[in-house]
């Protein structure tokens, strides 16, 4: 399929590691998938669903030891600690290759080398690059094959260059003890080992489009970020698009593909998603920032996908979707997972495998992880500008966490360093997609926490040096935080669609639209600004999710300067003037 020298000798290289019976080159036709899934089918690696309800679909079980990122085995290896800086594990490149090849060594005998040339962003836009992942999984054949695009093309666009990431993953026997995911940024090249989960597999995604894009951003001078991006069309026609970076399972895909409440509705506004994960940011010919969403699917997280919360996911996800992890309902062998409706099959099997009544049993029948992949071109709300190589130029760039106090349900940050401050100190409750407890805080900063591939020190410099190129064409910065909960531990903030009223007063800002009132964190919004027609929220419960508490900020600058210790004399001094600010004002 390629004459590229650089792309055969690793794969040769490879195919004498892992010792595979058979190679495959993946060309990205529907005729060599549909022969892959008949075979996962057969070996029950792939579970056919009812091709009437939901055509194309299919059902897969991981180990369950299995179901999350592990980000205590997730490495970066390079020749010198200092470059991971304090917030990554770090593992010495030659040693990590050492003990990697050991365990890969012999793996895939008996196995299958499938070979995935993929591409994350357009095939032949000068923003796009470009990955080799080796594979002993179908699984993960035909979910990078909705996740990226695939096959000959992207090999042909690559032509003779070395400039193209590696990736090798070895399914080994999930053996959670020796399972590693690791990336080395200075060789472009990733391996990860005794995982199915996807986002420890699935190597364009977090590894590549995340881990290594980041590193590669810093060198080029472009962003790889955490972020989905959407666009808003106002009654007028006009689009403008933000992109928002909120840690793992906290609503990105939703907010993605929000539709607007019906009085937004009547009004003729509209919400088109570009992307629900990753943001690739550059700025472009007229100074702006423009981003590109690399991937070509959604693998999003099941449980609490609903009619309400989703709508257009669920019309995403009817057709064409490969579910890890969900209920598989017997009656009429279609899927099922916790907070999809009120009725939960009687007659089912659990993510586990095991039979399950959802009636009588105690337990979630859904993993709180199980996700779907579904292609972006089945989501009803697709941005047009979703396949244009440029991407979309940015108006408000969103940072956001899970909070159950502390933070409001927005404010804007004074400027860009500032805007990097509110970013650089993002906290959150923990979730369920990376494994470890749930619900406490964390420092996340710009949601890349388990993301950055180099030191964060000098990623927060490189937002720094950015916002600097950017000037007055930067994009406004903004925090959001919908999970403020009161006394009895309930959501204040309705959330889901009613966002896009916390969205219009962004996009308010950027334009000079409304005044706000400014606090030592930064601007609010008056809550007469926020509009709250045909809402069941009163003033006064709106005025108390707009407030800065002085004393529970005077905790969290505490946290704060405890965090920015990690990283030494490293952290930028413009962080500590922004701190100082804080400090100062309260
Ligand atoms: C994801 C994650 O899968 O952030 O997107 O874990
Ligand atoms: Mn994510």
């Amino acid at each position: 399929m390629t004459n590229n020298t650089s792309v055969l000798n690793w794969i040769t290289e490879m195919k004498n590691l892992v010792v595979p019976d058979s190679v495959v080159w993946i060309d990205g036709s529907e005729m060599q998938l549909e022969k892959l899934r008949k075979q996962a089918c057969e070996t029950g690696e792939l579970i056919k669903l009812n091709q009437e309800l939901l055509p194309g679909c299919y059902l897969h079980r991981t180990n369950v030891n299995d179901v999350a990122r592990v980000e205590d085995r997730t490495f970066i290896c390079t020749k010198n600690k200092d470059d991971v800086g304090p917030t990554n594990n770090w593992w010495h490149s030659d040693e990590a290759y050492k003990k990697l090849y050991d365990i890969a060594r012999n793996s895939y005998k008996g196995r299958t080398m499938y070979i995935i040339p993929y591409c994350m962003g357009q095939v032949g836009s000068k923003f796009s690059k470009i990955g080799i992942e080796l594979t002993d999984s179908i699984y993960v054949v035909l979910n990078m094959a909705i996740m990226t695009r695939v096959g000959q093309n992207v090999l042909d666009a690559l032509g003779n260059s070395n400039d193209w990431v590696r990736g090798l993953h070895c399914s080994c026997d999930i053996d959670d003890s020796k399972r590693y995911i690791c990336h080395f940024p200075e060789d472009y090249t990733i391996i990860s080992v005794n995982s199915g989960y996807g986002g420890n597999v699935l190597l364009g995604k977090k590894c590549f489009a995340l881990r290594i894009a980041s590193y590669l951003g810093k060198q080029e001078g472009w962003l790889a970020e955490h972020m989905l991006i959407l666009g808003v069309e106002n009654p007028n026609g006009e689009t403008k698009y933000i992109a928002a970076a909120f840690p793992s399972a906290c609503g990105k895909t939703n907010l993605a593909m929000l539709i607007p409440p019906e009085g937004y509705k009547k009004k003729g506004y509209k919400v088109w998603c570009v992307g629900d994960d990753i943001a690739w940011m550059r700025i472009g010919a007229d100074g702006s920032l423009w981003a590109i969403n690399p991937e070509n699917g959604f693998f999003g997280v099941a449980p609490g996908t609903n009619r309400n919360s989703n709508p257009n996911a669920l019309e995403t996800i009817k057709k064409n979707t490969i579910f890890t992890n969900v209920v598989q309902n017997l009656d009429n062998n279609t899927v099922w997972w916790q907070g999809l409706d009120q009725t939960p099959p009687e007659n089912a099997i659990d993510w586990k495998g095991e039979p399950w009544n959802g009636k009588t049993s105690n337990e979630p029948g859904s993993h709180p992880n199980s996700r779907f992949t579904a292609p972006v071109v089945n989501c009803p709300c697709i941005s047009k500008e979703f396949a244009n190589p440029e991407g979309v130029p940015i108006s408000a760039i969103v940072f956001g966490g899970r909070r159950a106090h502390t933070t409001p349900l927005v404010y804007q940050s004074r400027n860009w360093d500032n805007g990097v401050f509110v970013g650089a100190t993002m906290a959150s409750e923990t979730t369920a997609a990376a494994s470890g407890k749930v619900g406490v805080v964390r420092r996340d900063p710009m949601a890349m926490l388990p993301f950055c591939g180099y030191n964060m020190a000098e990623y927060f410099n490189h937002w720094f040096k950015i916002g600097e190129k950017l000037g007055d064409k930067a994009p406004k910065i903004f925090n959001v935080n919908w999970f403020r909960l009161d006394e009895n531990n309930k959501f204040i903030w309705p959330g889901f669609r009613d966002n896009l009223r916390v969205i219009e007063w962004i996009l308010k800002r950027c334009d000079n639209e409304v005044d706000a009132k400014e606090t030592p964190i930064g601007f609010l919004p008056y809550a007469k600004d926020i509009n709250t027609d045909g809402l069941n929220i009163n003033l006064e419960t709106l005025e108390s999710i707009l407030n800065v508490d002085n004393d529970m900020w005077k905790d969290e600058v505490a946290d704060i300067e405890d965090f920015f210790k990690k990283f030494g004399d490293d952290l930028p001094e413009k962080l500590k003037i922004q701190l100082d600010i804080l400090k100062s004002m309260h």
